[in-house]
Protein backbone atom coordinates (compact mmCIF):
# COMPACT_ATOMS: atom_id res chain seq x y z
CA UNK A 1 0.00 0.00 0.00
CA UNK A 2 2.96 2.63 0.74
CA UNK A 3 5.14 2.78 -2.40
CA UNK A 4 7.82 3.96 0.04
CA UNK A 5 7.46 0.28 1.44
CA UNK A 6 6.94 1.55 5.21
CA UNK A 7 4.18 2.04 8.12
CA UNK A 8 2.42 3.83 8.74
CA UNK A 9 0.04 4.15 6.16
CA UNK A 10 -2.99 5.13 6.21
CA UNK A 11 -6.45 4.74 3.45
CA UNK A 12 -8.46 7.52 3.50
CA UNK A 13 -11.89 6.93 1.14
CA UNK A 14 -9.33 4.82 -1.29
CA UNK A 15 -6.34 7.12 -1.23
CA UNK A 16 -3.10 6.59 0.41
CA UNK A 17 -1.45 8.79 3.34
CA UNK A 18 2.17 7.80 4.27
CA UNK A 19 4.71 9.81 6.57
CA UNK A 20 3.80 9.93 10.59
CA UNK A 21 3.85 13.56 10.61
CA UNK A 22 1.13 13.98 7.67
CA UNK A 23 -1.06 11.22 8.97
CA UNK A 24 -1.15 12.46 12.54
CA UNK A 25 -1.74 15.99 11.30
CA UNK A 26 -4.52 14.56 9.54
CA UNK A 27 -6.08 12.74 12.13
CA UNK A 28 -6.23 15.71 14.25
CA UNK A 29 -7.90 18.11 12.07
CA UNK A 30 -10.13 15.32 11.07
CA UNK A 31 -11.64 14.57 14.00
CA UNK A 32 -10.94 17.71 16.31
CA UNK A 33 -13.42 16.44 19.32
CA UNK A 34 -10.75 13.94 19.94
CA UNK A 35 -8.35 16.52 21.20
CA UNK A 36 -5.33 14.68 19.55
CA UNK A 37 -3.16 18.08 19.35
CA UNK A 38 -3.83 21.87 20.74
CA UNK A 39 -5.98 23.70 18.20
CA UNK A 40 -3.64 26.72 17.91
CA UNK A 41 -5.62 29.17 15.59
CA UNK A 42 -2.53 31.42 15.20
CA UNK A 43 0.11 30.23 12.52
CA UNK A 44 2.70 30.13 14.60
CA UNK A 45 1.00 27.98 16.77
CA UNK A 46 0.24 25.17 14.05
CA UNK A 47 4.13 25.60 13.13
CA UNK A 48 4.52 24.79 16.35
CA UNK A 49 2.98 21.77 16.02
CA UNK A 50 4.42 20.94 12.91
CA UNK A 51 8.33 21.48 14.42
CA UNK A 52 7.10 19.04 17.50
CA UNK A 53 5.77 16.02 15.10
CA UNK A 54 9.26 16.63 12.44
CA UNK A 55 11.29 16.61 15.69
CA UNK A 56 9.72 12.63 16.43
CA UNK A 57 10.01 12.04 12.83
CA UNK A 58 13.08 13.44 11.46
CA UNK A 59 15.05 13.69 15.01
CA UNK A 60 14.74 10.87 17.12
CA UNK A 61 12.82 7.94 14.32
CA UNK A 62 15.93 7.78 12.91
CA UNK A 63 17.68 7.23 15.89
CA UNK A 64 15.33 4.59 17.10
CA UNK A 65 16.30 2.39 13.99
CA UNK A 66 19.69 2.56 14.36
CA UNK A 67 19.32 1.21 18.11
CA UNK A 68 16.72 -1.83 16.92
CA UNK A 69 18.65 -2.70 13.56
CA UNK A 70 21.86 -1.07 13.54
CA UNK A 71 22.97 -4.16 11.51
CA UNK A 72 21.38 -2.29 8.63
CA UNK A 73 24.26 0.58 9.11
CA UNK A 74 27.49 -1.19 9.05
CA UNK A 75 28.39 -4.66 7.69
CA UNK A 76 31.15 -4.86 8.99
CA UNK A 77 31.61 -8.21 11.21
CA UNK A 78 30.65 -6.45 15.04
CA UNK A 79 30.36 -3.28 13.56
CA UNK A 80 26.76 -3.47 14.47
CA UNK A 81 27.80 -2.62 18.34
CA UNK A 82 29.40 0.22 17.32
CA UNK A 83 26.75 1.62 15.38
CA UNK A 84 24.21 0.99 18.65
CA UNK A 85 26.44 2.64 20.91
CA UNK A 86 27.00 5.79 18.46
CA UNK A 87 23.25 5.42 18.48
CA UNK A 88 22.93 5.61 22.35
CA UNK A 89 25.45 8.80 22.54
CA UNK A 90 23.26 10.57 19.68
CA UNK A 91 19.71 9.72 21.79
CA UNK A 92 20.95 11.08 25.38
CA UNK A 93 20.90 14.59 24.33
CA UNK A 94 17.10 13.85 22.80
CA UNK A 95 16.35 11.68 25.92
CA UNK A 96 17.55 14.46 28.34
CA UNK A 97 15.55 17.33 26.33
CA UNK A 98 12.03 15.13 26.92
CA UNK A 99 12.88 14.80 30.23
CA UNK A 100 13.02 17.92 31.20
CA UNK A 101 10.06 18.86 29.49
CA UNK A 102 8.08 15.75 31.17
CA UNK A 103 9.78 17.42 34.92
CA UNK A 104 7.36 20.53 34.97
CA UNK A 105 4.88 18.57 32.82
CA UNK A 106 2.18 15.62 33.09
CA UNK A 107 2.18 15.71 28.95
CA UNK A 108 3.71 17.04 26.19
CA UNK A 109 1.81 20.00 26.15
CA UNK A 110 0.77 20.69 29.95
CA UNK A 111 -1.95 19.40 31.20
CA UNK A 112 -3.56 17.84 28.17
CA UNK A 113 -2.71 14.28 26.26
CA UNK A 114 -1.61 14.72 22.28
CA UNK A 115 -0.71 12.41 19.49
CA UNK A 116 3.04 13.78 20.22
CA UNK A 117 3.08 12.22 23.83
CA UNK A 118 1.90 8.71 22.01
CA UNK A 119 5.33 9.28 19.75
CA UNK A 120 7.68 10.16 22.14
CA UNK A 121 6.39 6.96 24.17
CA UNK A 122 6.93 4.79 21.00
CA UNK A 123 10.48 6.29 20.94
CA UNK A 124 10.76 5.14 24.62
CA UNK A 125 9.58 1.64 24.29
CA UNK A 126 11.18 1.02 21.28
CA UNK A 127 14.57 2.08 22.75
CA UNK A 128 14.46 0.63 26.06
CA UNK A 129 13.51 -2.40 24.49
CA UNK A 130 15.86 -2.97 22.37
CA UNK A 131 18.29 -2.06 25.41
CA UNK A 132 18.90 1.65 25.87
CA UNK A 133 19.11 2.29 29.38
CA UNK A 134 16.11 5.05 30.48
CA UNK A 135 17.18 5.04 34.04
CA UNK A 136 18.48 8.56 34.17
CA UNK A 137 15.10 9.95 32.72
CA UNK A 138 12.77 9.45 35.31
CA UNK A 139 10.05 11.78 34.44
CA UNK A 140 10.44 10.04 31.11
CA UNK A 141 9.99 6.91 32.69
CA UNK A 142 6.80 7.83 34.44
CA UNK A 143 5.28 9.07 31.41
CA UNK A 144 5.35 5.55 30.09
CA UNK A 145 3.72 4.56 33.44
CA UNK A 146 0.92 7.03 33.42
CA UNK A 147 0.14 6.24 28.98
CA UNK A 148 0.15 2.54 30.18
CA UNK A 149 -2.62 3.08 32.48
CA UNK A 150 -4.52 5.17 29.62
CA UNK A 151 -7.96 2.88 28.53
CA UNK A 152 -7.38 3.81 24.92
CA UNK A 153 -3.83 2.54 25.26
CA UNK A 154 -4.90 -0.75 26.71
CA UNK A 155 -7.20 -1.28 24.28
CA UNK A 156 -4.76 -0.43 21.16
CA UNK A 157 -2.05 -3.23 22.74
CA UNK A 158 -5.15 -5.82 22.44
CA UNK A 159 -5.95 -5.60 19.28
CA UNK A 160 -2.21 -5.41 18.28
CA UNK A 161 -1.88 -9.07 20.77
CA UNK A 162 -4.77 -10.35 18.68
CA UNK A 163 -3.75 -8.40 15.51
CA UNK A 164 -0.34 -10.77 16.24
CA UNK A 165 -2.26 -14.19 17.64
CA UNK A 166 -4.53 -14.23 14.00
CA UNK A 167 -0.86 -13.76 12.27
CA UNK A 168 0.52 -16.41 14.38
CA UNK A 169 -2.33 -19.10 13.67
CA UNK A 170 -1.83 -18.57 9.64
CA UNK A 171 1.68 -19.09 10.12
CA UNK A 172 2.63 -15.35 9.85
CA UNK A 173 4.67 -14.92 12.60
CA UNK A 174 5.49 -11.51 13.59
CA UNK A 175 8.95 -11.03 13.69
CA UNK A 176 10.19 -7.85 15.15
CA UNK A 177 13.60 -6.39 14.18
CA UNK A 178 14.25 -6.08 17.68
CA UNK A 179 14.81 -9.92 18.43
CA UNK A 180 18.36 -9.51 16.87
CA UNK A 181 19.09 -6.62 19.29
CA UNK A 182 22.52 -6.30 20.18
CA UNK A 183 21.28 -5.72 24.09
CA UNK A 184 19.21 -7.07 25.93
CA UNK A 185 15.88 -4.94 26.64
CA UNK A 186 15.48 -2.60 29.70
CA UNK A 187 12.09 -3.04 30.43
N1 LIG B 1 9.41 8.81 7.33
C1 LIG B 1 8.54 7.69 7.65
C2 LIG B 1 9.39 6.63 8.32
C3 LIG B 1 8.61 5.39 8.65
C4 LIG B 1 9.51 4.24 9.06
O1 LIG B 1 10.75 4.34 9.05
N2 LIG B 1 8.86 3.15 9.44
C5 LIG B 1 9.59 1.96 9.82
C6 LIG B 1 8.93 1.29 11.01
S1 LIG B 1 9.03 2.26 12.43
C7 LIG B 1 9.57 0.96 8.70
O2 LIG B 1 8.59 0.87 7.98
N3 LIG B 1 10.63 0.19 8.56
C8 LIG B 1 10.68 -0.88 7.64
C9 LIG B 1 11.88 -0.79 6.75
O3 LIG B 1 12.56 0.26 6.76
O4 LIG B 1 12.11 -1.74 6.03
C10 LIG B 1 7.39 8.16 8.56
O5 LIG B 1 7.61 9.06 9.36
O6 LIG B 1 6.28 7.62 8.46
Amino acid sequence: MNPKGKVPTLIVDGRVLTENVAILLWLAARFPEANLLPQYQDAFGKAQLVADLAYCASGLHPIVTRLRIPQYFCDIPGGEHRVFEMAEVAMRPNFALIDRRLAEHEWWYGDCWSVMDAYINWVWFRVTGAGFDGSEYPHFAHHDERIKQRPSVQRALRRNSHAAELLNAQGLAVKFSGQDAVRAPTT
